[in-house]
């Protein structure tokens, strides 16, 4: 599929997020596996131990597992082509407008057994663009993903609201979350999302994902797409403008 239709961006602007099955055949879904593997295998031999805290998942025994890994499209070649697919970029520029580039981008892991949880937040939170409107993030799904091994679920509407105040639990200054007594407020629906699919979601739109409680990898890649016109004016963390991709 290279365009949505009507109904599908009526479903987006309402509720903040759109599911398209099938952007990604098995078989890139299949490449882009086997070049985390390799990516993953180096970089747990060189991780410090700050890096260990916030990259490794702490809750599967017995081996090192990463929970993410940052800018997959600017360091690989195979998530740049993803990134670049010209089936993707398609739905991206109808989604946001002209121009995209990937501000940002993140390889999900959540491994079997310990695989943990992202709590609650908002895109526009940690990036602060100018326009609330002008990002897109492509949650591309490398396995299938459903709610036993660890989906996202969004607060339908919540794109509609604005921009909630996060805070960063005591040793986590990365992990930005909508507080507890504040998530509680709204009520969760589960995007499943089968390998090859894409969940595209809003900047503002409220969403989390659950720990992965099944057998199987949940391994995703999120692309942070905004317009040409687009700029982070108050991002809560930092990101470097020298590593942006533009097409
Ligand atoms: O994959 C996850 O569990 C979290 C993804 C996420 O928060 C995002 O793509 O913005």
């Amino acid at each position: 599929m290279n365009s949505l239709n009507p109904a599908q961006m009526a479903d987006y602007r309402a509720h903040g997020h759109l599911t398209v099955e099938s952007v990604f055949s098995g078989v890139e879904m299949e490449a882009a596996i086997a070049d985390a593997e390799i990516w993953a295998e180096t970089e747990i031999a060189g991780l410090d131990a700050a890096d260990r805290a916030w990259y490794v998942e702490e809750a599967v025994k017995g081996r090192t597992v990463l929970r993410k890994l940052d800018n997959p499209v600017y360091l690989r070649p195979t998530f740049r082509a993803l990134a670049a697919s010209p089936n993707l970029l398609a739905l991206v520029k109808q989604i946001i407008g002209p121009d995209p580039r990937v501000l940002f981008s993140q390889l999900f892991f959540k491994a079997p057994g310990g695989g943990g949880p992202k709590p609650m937040h908002q895109d526009n939170y940690y990036f602060g663009p100018n326009d609330l409107e002008g990002m897109v993030t492509a949650w591309i799904a490398l396995d299938d993903a459903d709610e036993s091994n660890g989906c996202l679920f969004f607060a339908d509407g919540s794109n509609l609201g604005g921009v909630i105040p996060h805070t960063a639990p005591a040793g986590q200054p990365f992990n930005l979350l909508v507080p507890d007594e504040i998530a509680a407020n709204y009520t969760m629906t589960s995007a499943p999302v089968h390998r090859g699919g894409v969940s595209f979601h809003h900047g503002t739109v409220l969403h989390q994902s659950s720990d992965n409680q099944s057998d199987r990898w949940r391994r995703a890649c999120a692309i942070h797409y905004a317009n040409g016109k687009t700029e982070l004016t108050q991002p809560a963390l930092t990101y470097d403008p020298s590593i942006v991709v533009a097409f």
